[in-house]
């Protein structure tokens, strides 16, 4: 990949025909998102649905993860800046209690509405597992393809100390039935592929295999590959198709569903708020960042 770090790089866009194209572009860490990424991927969405060209937003990914969730390093860096030893404890207090609430919930809550509220056909590429706020996305998608059984999705917000995210608390719900929901979000368990292929949450899993496992140019080749078949086979599906029609369908499919959804996502980020000014998910990032702690996959 490119040495170029700048945000236009670490997320891509293009357009193809009828269908614009999210990239996420940073395989070496499994394509963490950081906070200004977050935004950027927002702010794609609103150009994607903006596009009168378009029918459908594709995300999709590169490497052998699609995204591993939030980045642990971004985390960690401004607990440390806020931490200074020279802010006295109420200054640590006051710049915490600023920093996520000028942070975290208008970026939560905007992204997800970005998703909630998108008016194409947003179609998920799963080249492999996907954590967190990122997993949250992916459940929010309105169609969902992965590539093999090493896909899983994992909500760990039991085990880092928040709440729900991203709407979950109603997508799961709706996406996996009451009794996995219950596993997956009380328990931080995985999600495995077989599974969610099983349950209909995804709609196609195409089997490919990493030729070797362990070769990350063999991998990155194979996620290529997936994602230029999804490209090919969603762009003949579109070809003849009114995108008019699309939207207006997509809009009444969505009409209820989307109350609950906004409900949950304003809940969430006030409850998640919350969460942050504990502390005690910021201690769970640096243990994930120092390697102190592992999910249990
Ligand atoms: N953040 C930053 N870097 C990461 C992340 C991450 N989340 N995940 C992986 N990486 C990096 C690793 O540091 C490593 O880099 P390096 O080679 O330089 O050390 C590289 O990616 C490969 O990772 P591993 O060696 O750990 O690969 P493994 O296959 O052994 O393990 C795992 C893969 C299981 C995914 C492991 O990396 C892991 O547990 N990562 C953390 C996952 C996680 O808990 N994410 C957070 C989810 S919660 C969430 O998203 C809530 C959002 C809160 C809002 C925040 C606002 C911004």
């Amino acid at each position: 990949m490119g040495q170029n770090n700048s945000l236009s790089n670490r997320i891509l866009y293009q357009v193809k025909g009828k269908i614009s194209i999210i990239t996420l572009n940073q395989p070496d860490k499994l394509n963490a998102l950081g906070g200004d990424d977050y935004t950027y991927l927002a702010k794609l969405m609103e150009k994607s649905n903006k596009d009168p060209s378009t029918v459908i937003t594709l995300i999709n990914s590169s490497g052998r993860y699609f995204s591993s969730g939030a980045d642990y390093k971004f985390i960690k860096k401004y607990h440390e800046l806020i931490n200074d030893k020279k802010n006295d404890e109420k200054e640590i207090e006051r710049q915490n209690d600023r920093f996520w609430f000028n942070d975290f919930i208008p970026r939560n809550s905007y992204l997800t509405d970005c998703f909630i509220n998108h008016g194409k056909i947003i179609v998920a590429c799963l080249n492999g597992p996907a954590i967190g706020l990122s997993a949250a996305m992916v459940a929010l998608s309105d169609i969902i393809y992965s590539k093999n059984d090493d896909t899983f999705l994992l909500y760990p917000f039991t085990k880092i100390g928040l709440v729900t995210e991203g709407s979950t608390s109603y997508s799961l719900l709706l996406r996996l039935g009451l009794s996995r929901t219950n596993e997956a979000l009380l328990l931080s368990k995985p999600i495995y592929n077989k599974d969610l292929v099983s349950c209909g949450f995804v709609n196609k899993c195409y089997n490919m295999d990493d030729y070797n496992k362990k070769d990350q140019v063999e991998v990155n080749k194979s996620t290529e590959k997936f994602n230029e078949l999804i490209l090919n086979e969603l762009s003949d599906s579109v070809k003849f198709l009114n995108g008019d029609s699309i939207k207006d369908i997509k809009k009444l499919i969505n009409s209820n569903i989307r109350l609950y959804y906004n409900s949950a996502n304003s809940k969430e980020v006030i409850q998640g708020y919350k969460k942050w000014l504990t502390g005690v998910p910021q201690r769970q990032f640096i243990n994930l960042a120092n390697k102190n702690i592992k999910h249990k996959l």
